[in-house]
């Protein structure tokens, strides 16, 4: 059965990755979808091909960095008035900086992280969960990791703030309880998309090397999970979810075929 039709779909950091993937199956879905992300052409580029392919859907494009809050709850409390009943929440929009240790550490890289994964989590929540709540329906899907789980070696501000994360997804679910709100967290491991990227500051070759010898995670593999776990019936909350690919068994240990 599908429960997704006809929802409508926000899904921060829409522009690459995980987030572009579910902006497809959710579209496939028959969902709106509001696409939120700091490229205009990516997100322009990928509402073209998604109305092209499905043309029922709406898609509103908002160009938007989540670490401003002051333009943040602007995009988001002026939304159109048919745009206003938001279902789902994908809280995706995160990053990580760089590898090193505490105290080596780039401050400029730890607040990018803290202000992206944690405040503009927070934000873009404090916005859209009053809505929910007072229409007693929605979800939440946060985009944490296993590096909320596990801290690794040269991880540590990445892994606190997905760790955060964590935390926040425990908190909204105990903060909404009894509102008919679920929310649910979702904990990747090695997922190939522009990540690693990010991480290295563009350099493409160390980023391969992240995934060399091994069959990572596709954004497509996680999406799918996603779109299950919100297509369940309302009386279901997938709470938790740990999604790795089978040569990861934890952060620090990795089978590559060489
Ligand atoms: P990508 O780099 O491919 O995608 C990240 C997305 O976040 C982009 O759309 C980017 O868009 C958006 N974004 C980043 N900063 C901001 C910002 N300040 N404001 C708005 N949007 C922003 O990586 P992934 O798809 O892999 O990452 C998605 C999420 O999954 C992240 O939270 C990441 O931490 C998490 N994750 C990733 C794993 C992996 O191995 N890849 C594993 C576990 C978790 P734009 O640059 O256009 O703003
Ligand atoms: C991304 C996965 O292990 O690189 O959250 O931190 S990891």
């Amino acid at each position: 059965m599908n429960r997704i039709q006809d929802t409508i779909t926000l899904i921060t950091g829409a522009s690459s990755g995980i987030g572009e993937a579910c902006a497809k199956q959710f579209a496939e879905a028959g969902s709106h979808l509001i696409l939120l992300a700091r490229r205009t052409e990516s997100l322009e580029r990928l509402s073209k091909e998604l109305q092209s392919s499905y043309p029922t859907i709406r898609i509103l494009n908002i160009t938007c960095d989540v670490r401003d809050r002051i333009s943040t709850e602007q995009a988001l409390q002026s939304l159109p008035e048919e745009w206003k009943n938001i279902d789902t929440l994908i809280n995706n929009a995160g990053l990580s900086r760089g590898l090193s240790k505490i105290q080596d550490g780039d401050i400029d890289q730890w607040e990018e992280m803290i202000d992206t994964n944690v405040k503009g989590l927070l934000y873009v929540s404090r916005a859209i969960l009053p809505g929910m709540i007072a229409r007693k329906k929605g979800s939440i899907v946060n985009i944490a990791s296993i590096a909320g789980r596990e801290t690794y070696p040269l991880g540590n501000v990445y892994c606190a703030t997905k760790s955060a994360v964590r935390t926040l997804s425990e908190a909204m679910r105990i903060d909404v309880n009894g509102s008919g709100v679920r929310v649910m967290n979702v904990d990747p491991g090695m997922v190939e998309t522009e990540f690693s990227i990010v991480r290295f500051s563009g350099d493409e070759q160390r980023a391969k090397q992240v995934y060399a010898g091994l069959h990572p995670l596709t954004a497509h593999d996680v999406a799918e999970v996603i779109v299950f776990s919100v297509n369940r019936p309302s009386h279901i909350t997938i709470g938790d979810i740990l999604i790795l690919p089978t040569a990861q068994a934890n952060t620090t240990t990795v089978h590559r075929e060489h």
